[in-house]
């Protein structure tokens, strides 16, 4: 059964183009009759290397490793955007930005989200019978029915996009690093491009605004909670239930929580990985307590690191991108250079899922448009392509330029161990 399990996981798509043949499997396989509940955690902004399972130097995810032993650690699997909206777009669709229509971030102002004729993991699971809740960061729209609640989660608690996209009273670490939200009649704007400080950023629960500004200090706390409240419900409710969960974490603003002694660079950073593993822990242990057996868990990023806040940002292992950061340019987030989309990916199931496996399977991006499939790439208006050697390697500028990923949903296509990158940026 479990290496059944592994084919389907073969079939090469991204996160949510795996779920789908995961659910197709399961209703049609023994599970019949005790359908099976899935989680889901996204991490945000979370480095390859940031898993100690995967990188030696990173010390700070215990809940995690531990996690890894206890399941399947795919260390070549690729979120499907290098930036927020678009992977997550991806995640609960399985389409690509290029066909789903999310190929840029959502801003604060955005009336938009994701396209509503799309059709959600959520909305399948929850015609199916599933109880479907959403925690945490959701960046796919946040006005009239682009609302989580109205994308097929009965339940969802947290916040309409990412957290540095607001005004906060604690606003923890960052770089720049941004002021608190203007107190009484004193001035709302700040100068710092980087910083928002026109809307405060609010904390939902469901369709109603619960606290504003949020208190980020408390957020992955709270968090903890709503989760291993819904995990319990949805239990005793006997009906199979989806959990996504959009953790804050790794994105900054870092949390002031748990500082260390002398709070600074990579330690300030590793204090914020810790608490995200806490976070991971305290919901895995609830699957454990509760559902053990009859649950899939699956944790991943969707994306790498924002190199551009330097000691703030996370590891990208080996990725490091030798020729790009040469150039002055980033390795990581916004590019589609393999820091910014490899990621790292754990799935557990005990009983299900091969226990202390670590798989070198290529799970890529999405479930239509795979390698190969050329015409697709046609309204990117590619001028040019080139075959690097395995991107782990240092190559040379006659082969390689790094692609932004922001203005072109594909820049980039991968073949085993091979990536083809374009030359030339797709505007
Ligand atoms: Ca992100």
């Amino acid at each position: 059964m479990g290496w059944l399990f592994l084919k389907v996981l073969l079939v090469g798509v991204s996160f949510s183009g795996f779920l789908y043949p995961l659910v197709d499997f399961c209703f049609n396989g023994k599970t019949r009759g005790q359908k099976p509940n899935f989680v889901i955690i996204l991490a945000d902004d979370i480095g390859w290397g940031d898993l100690g399972a995967n990188w030696a130097e990173t010390k700070d995810t215990t809940n995690l490793d531990k996690m890894a032993s206890e399941g399947m650690r795919f260390v070549d699997f690729h979120a499907a955007a290098s930036t927020c909206s678009p992977s997550r777009a991806s995640l609960l669709t399985g389409r690509l930005g290029l066909r789903n229509g999310v190929t840029h971030n959502f801003a604060v102002t955005s009336v938009g989200g994701l396209p509503l004729n799309e059709t959600t993991l959520a909305e399948v699971l929850q015609q199916a019978g599933y109880v479907t809740g959403m925690i945490g960061k959701w960046h796919l729209g946040h006005h009239g029915s682009y609302h989580p609640n109205f994308r097929g989660f009965d339940y969802y608690f947290g916040i309409p996009y990412s957290h540095d996209m607001g005004c906060t009273d604690t606003p923890g670490y960052n770089h720049p690093p941004c002021p608190a939200c203007p107190q009484g009649d004193g001035p709302s704007r700040n100068l710092q491009r980087d910083c928002y400080t026109d809307v405060a950023l609010p904390l939902y629960e469901n369709l109603n605004i619960v606290e504003q500004p949020v208190n980020l200090s408390s957020l992955a706390q709270k968090y903890a909670e709503k989760a291993t409240q819904f995990i319990q419900q949805a239990s005793t409710s006997g009906r199979p239930f989806l959990l996504y969960v959009g953790l804050a974490h790794m994105h900054v603003p870092l949390p002031v929580t748990q500082l260390p002694a002398a709070p600074q660079g990579g330690r300030l950073y590793g204090a914020g990985l810790r608490e995200m593993d806490g976070l991971v822990g305290q919901i895995k242990d609830k699957v454990d307590r509760t559902a053990k057996g009859n649950t899939f868990l699956w944790f991943t990023g969707d994306n790498g690191p924002w190199a551009q806040k330097c000691e703030l940002a996370g590891s990208v292992g080996p990725f490091t991108g030798l020729w790009q950061t040469r150039q002055g340019g980033c390795p990581a987030k916004q590019t589609t250079w393999e820091g910014g989309h490899r990621v790292p990916a754990l799935a557990y199931w005990p009983g299900r899922v091969p226990v202390n496996v670590t798989s070198t399977a290529l799970l890529r991006c999405c479930s239509t448009p795979t390698v190969g499939q050329l015409e697709s790439l046609e309204s990117c208006r590619l001028s040019a392509w080139s075959v690097t050697r395995p991107s782990t390697l240092p190559v040379g500028p006659e082969h390689v330029m790094g692609a932004p990923g922001l203005s072109c949903s594909i820049s980039f296509l991968l073949f085993s161990t091979w990536k083809m990158i374009s030359r030339k940026l797709c505007l």
